[in-house]
């Protein structure tokens, strides 16, 4: 029994070491741990995170991204803007460049990705994917884990 015990803690641990540390690349992109917040009504727009890390030489561009349509209607790049002291966010249409070398954090409170038109809501453990459309990486798949990180 000891024996079972200890077993189904190392498991746990490597499913959540999995959970945490998934990564996606293509070219010189590297995108770390996409994960959403749980809604709680599906009315309500949703926000994607992840960390995009541009390892060439040359800037990058992640120009537009793609989601199922039994997730969302449509996914934007979004930014939050600060106007004295007036919280806002802003959808960026121009694309967004990844310089050489550089690495973008989306992040709550940040830039991040904002799902519209859900049909249902986020519930921890979903788990749904996204493409990200880089002009020079190409298409990335990424899968997006759905998680209550405010824990
Ligand atoms: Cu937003």
């Amino acid at each position: 029994m000891k024996y079972l015990n200890v077993m189904s803690v190392a498991i746990f641990l490597c499913v959540s070491a999995l959970v945490h540390g998934h990564n996606y690349s293509a070219g010189k992109i590297d995108i770390d741990h996409p994960w959403a917040s749980p809604t709680a009504i599906a009315s309500v727009p949703a926000a994607v995170y992840l960390i995009i890390d541009n390892k060439g030489k040359k800037d990058d561009k992640l120009v537009s991204l793609s989601v199922e349509k039994d997730i969302a209607k449509v996914a934007e790049i979004h930014e939050t803007t600060n106007k004295n002291g007036l919280l806002g966010m802003r959808k960026i249409s121009e694309g967004l460049v990844i310089p050489a070398g550089g690495k973008i954090v989306f992040a709550p409170g940040e830039k991040h990705i904002m799902l519209k038109g859900l049909p249902k809501r986020l519930e921890n453990g979903d788990k749904f994917s996204i493409v990200l459309n880089f002009e020079k990486a190409g298409p990335v798949d990424v899968s997006v884990y759905v998680e209550d990180n405010t824990k």
